[in-house]
């Protein structure tokens, strides 16, 4: 590799890996590093030196500094690679982007993260995580439900011809269904956008790295 733009601290298979698929669709030289989140690796001194907020992704730059939350990951790998189509440059087409990049983190932050570990946010009651978990799994089906209604011909969400980094943050939403057993198989423009971004071969050689590391 030529020397890296930054380093990624991500773990497999986590939300950490919508920044992967970003970096390596945009072919940016960043130096990608999986930590065990079940390890605890994302809570050593270390570890909370690049990111005190103990989560991934967390994107280092060499310059200094720390980029965090997945919008602004995605908003720097479309600026550090303009030519990849992440974002369109002009507004009102990028302000539109990134209201479906700032709505797909929203989405993923009040039920798809909720649904996945429930008892986080009631200190452990099972009763009301069971009681929580059903109602964000639910709300997380009407999230996939109102995206499939708004993707475009194209089988994208911008329709501009390119896949951008909300079709990347969809997908990534969308592939979680699995884990919840939701069934999206009556969501034809959904997973129409999770072939055209799955298919694509940077994004597929990425995520058989995730699978070899996690
Ligand atoms: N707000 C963060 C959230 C990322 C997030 O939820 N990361 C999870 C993994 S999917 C994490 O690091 N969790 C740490 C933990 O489990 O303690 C972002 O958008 O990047």
């Amino acid at each position: 590799m030529t020397s890296p733009v930054a380093t990624l601290w991500t773990s497999a298979s986590t939300s950490g890996t919508l920044a992967h698929m970003a970096v390596a669709y945009a072919g940016l030289p960043v130096d990608v590093r999986f930590i065990s989140l079940r390890g605890g690796e994302h809570q050593t001194p270390d570890y909370l030196a690049i990111n005190p907020k103990g989560e991934v992704p967390a994107l280092q730059l060499p310059s200094g500094g720390t980029v965090t939350e997945l919008p602004a990951i995605l908003t720097w790998v479309a600026d550090m690679a303009p030519a990849s189509g992440l974002l369109p440059p002009a507004h009102p087409q990028r302000a539109i982007a990134l209201s479906w990049l700032a709505w797909c983190h929203l989405q993923m932050g009040r039920s798809f993260s909720v649904a996945f570990q429930p008892e986080r946010m009631v200190d452990g009651d099972a009763a009301a995580a069971a009681v929580l978990r059903a109602a964000s799994i639910k709300r997380a089906m009407a999230a996939l439900e109102f995206a499939d209604r708004h993707v475009a011909p194209d089988a994208t969400l911008m329709g501009n011809g390119r896949i951008t980094a909300p079709d990347l943050f969809l997908a990534l939403l969308a592939s979680f269904a699995g884990y919840l057993k939701l069934d999206i198989s009556g969501l034809a423009a959904l997973n129409a956008l999770m072939a055209k971004v799955f298919g694509e071969p940077a994004i597929a050689a990425a995520l058989a790295k995730e699978q070899a590391a996690g």
